[in-house]
């Protein structure tokens, strides 16, 4: 058992060291997903309950600050923050000038 332990250390830390980027692109995709799930209108703009649901969604998938941002309560905070143009949307392109 000793023996093997230390050995499987390492093997997961240079695994983790390997593969930030691939990490980085998952979470892009499981965004992208909560994205469309918390879009429940589908028209591909987020008005705040939609944000809050999104933060919350990425806040399960330990997305960015998400998890902070929701366990702090501040959804509306961070939705004035994302929302450029204050014109009560949140855009894809607003979400990506932020990130
Ligand atoms: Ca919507
Ligand atoms: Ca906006």
């Amino acid at each position: 058992m000793f023996q093997t332990r230390p050995l499987l250390c390492t093997a997961f830390v240079s695994i983790a060291c390997l593969l930030p980027s691939m990490a980085a692109a998952q979470n892009n995709e499981l965004a992208a997903e909560n994205y469309r799930q918390a879009d429940a209108d589908r028209d591909g703009v987020l008005v705040y309950a939609e944000f809050a649901s999104f933060i919350d969604l990425n806040a399960a998938d330990n997305i960015g600050n998400a998890a902070r941002v929701s366990s702090r309560g501040l959804h509306a905070r961070a939705f004035e923050r994302i929302d450029a143009n204050a014109d009560g949307v949140v855009t894809p392109q607003e979400l990506k000038a932020v990130q």
